[in-house]
């Protein structure tokens, strides 16, 4: 090459250089602020977008509205520790090795999780609420959540155990409690503080607000008392104790069962009284969600803010008998997910998916909007793709673990989009209750009032969801923690029925 033709090369490729540095600069300025919002114990049945007219949520509908809501949403875990630690690492129960009873999220897990894989990456993180797990490789600090993730924060308005709806009994939100003395509220006037001091900062943030309503104790905000004052809440399909008689046996051996009658719901007054208060927590929620999502208008930062909505688990609410949740049935496990991105395509935008995705998804989409790849380690995948094609199928199936409370109830489900697979392992010969499967058509039978397990009609599709089933359950074995009592819980779920 002549001198000439050197020196034209180094011009070109120094230029490229160059424009290259610009670029990544003017890609490090774009990069999306983020706003999880994070509720517990939120039923799919609470949001008038989601299908519930008796509802008033005029803010969550506005983010379905221009985002894409998604239709058929599961925590793989249907219970507040377990899915929370699950949310923040994007893995599976089984890998967390965390949920009550059983033990804290060890420091390898939490080594991946989004707030510190965005920290690293430069955003500014906070975080509000019901952290929910502890953080720990011994036993010792099992019990203390959120106080050893506290540090990883820029900033940080959470509190340990399951946090009060007094906002004056949060530590880190008693300057809040004279204008909000309802913690929910509180929360809105939190975020909005923390994405000020981001601007300010020029840094992109990331807030995960996790809010403790609608969770009980049920005391909602009394700013709200005449929200619900004259509406009469609708029972879904599989409301009641009849509606209950055809699940496995070992459905109604945990806290679920007594729960019906303990809450009320077997009573119309006290049923409507159960859900007019849970339905005000959620009111609560939407108004906080109003002041946050004014305050980007204001700061003119709404085009370039990331939402994403969701819940820790679903709720019961009386659906078959029982209260509470844990258990794999729809109405415990599924759960809303919104998400918005204020720069996609705006014919996409008020859209709805019927793509199967799993709280452990989240985890990958919001690094995924951050511009980070996803560790390989991680159970979920993006669901980022979806926002520009909502017919796209994220994932093929998913897996609902359940080994939390009495022995009795644990099981394991396999999930596809049609059909799902539960396999309950108790068995007691004097009381005749046996290992049992279940095999439901969500599809044909939303409410789960057909279990087709013993169909002949359906015998090939029970073979290939039994053979689902022992493949998700292999990925246990293999990749799941063997202390916290996983690995024996993983050999007491091999199938007993053929
Ligand atoms: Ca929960």
């Amino acid at each position: 090459m002549s001198n000439y033709r050197k020196t034209i090369c180094l011009v070109v490729s120094m230029t490229s250089l160059l424009f290259h540095s610009c670029d990544a600069q003017n890609k490090v300025e774009k990069k999306p602020n983020i706003i999880f919002f994070f509720t517990d114990d939120q039923s799919y049945d609470s949001m008038k977008y989601f299908g519930n007219p008796n509802t008033k949520t005029p803010n969550l509908d506005k983010l379905a509205e221009s985002g894409v809501a998604f239709l058929r949403h599961y925590n793989t875990t249907a219970i507040c520790m377990a899915s929370r630690a699950q949310v923040m690492t994007g893995l599976y129960e089984y890998k967390t090795g965390c949920n009550f009873d059983r033990g804290a999220l060890g420091t390898r897990q939490w080594s991946t999780s989004y707030p510190l894989l965005l920290k690293e990456a430069g955003y500014r993180v906070g975080f509000g609420g019901k952290f929910g797990f502890s953080i720990s490789d011994t036993s010792d600090d099992f019990g203390k959540e959120g106080e050893a993730a506290e540090k990883d924060f820029d900033f940080w308005v959470g509190s340990p155990g399951q946090t009060s709806y007094m906002t004056k009994e949060n530590k880190s939100m008693a300057k809040y409690a004279e204008q909000y003395p309802h913690s929910t509220r509180a929360y809105g006037a939190a975020t909005i503080d923390f994405i000020n001091e981001s601007v300010k900062g020029d840094q992109p943030f990331c807030m995960s607000v996790f809010f403790k309503a609608p969770h009980k104790p049920a005391e909602p905000d009394p700013v709200f008392d005449t929200v619900y004052k004259n509406t009469v809440f609708r029972k879904l399909p599989n409301f009641g104790r009849e509606a209950g008689k055809h699940l496995a046996e070992q459905s109604r051996m945990g806290r679920q069962y007594g729960r019906f009658v303990e809450w009320g719901y077997d009573k119309e007054d006290t049923y409507q009284e159960e859900l007019r208060k849970y339905n005000q927590l959620i009111y609560g929620v939407d108004y906080a969600i109003g002041m946050i999502m004014d305050q980007l208008k204001k700061l003119k930062i709404d085009d370039n803010t990331i939402i994403v909505f969701a819940s820790d688990n679903g709720y019961f609410n009386g659906s078959h008998g029982l209260g509470s949740k844990e258990l794999p049935y729809e109405e415990s496990a599924r759960a809303p997910l919104i998400i918005v991105d204020p720069r996609m395509d705006k014919k996409f935008k008020g859209k709805q998916t019927s793509s199967l995705s799993a709280n452990v998804d989240i985890t990958a989409t919001i690094l995924d909007f951050a511009g980070i790849k996803a560790p390989t380690v991680y159970d979920g995948k993006s669901l980022r793709p979806i926002l520009s094609n909502t017919q796209l199928e994220s994932r093929t199936s998913l897996p609902i673990v359940q080994v939390w409370g009495p022995k009795a109830t644990y099981c394991l489900t396999v999930m596809e989009k049609q059909y799902k697979y539960i396999y309950w392992n108790f068995k007691d010969e004097a009381k005749g209750i046996h290992p049992t499967e279940e095999l439901f058509d969500i599809i044909n039978d939303p409410y789960e009032m057909k279990n087709l397990a013993s169909s002949t009609e359906f015998k090939s599709q029970l073979i290939k969801m039994r053979a689902l089933y022992d493949k998700q359950l292999d990925h246990w074995k293999k990749e799941g923690v063997k202390n916290h009592g996983y690995d024996e819980a993983q050999a007491a779920l091999v199938r007993k029925v053929q």
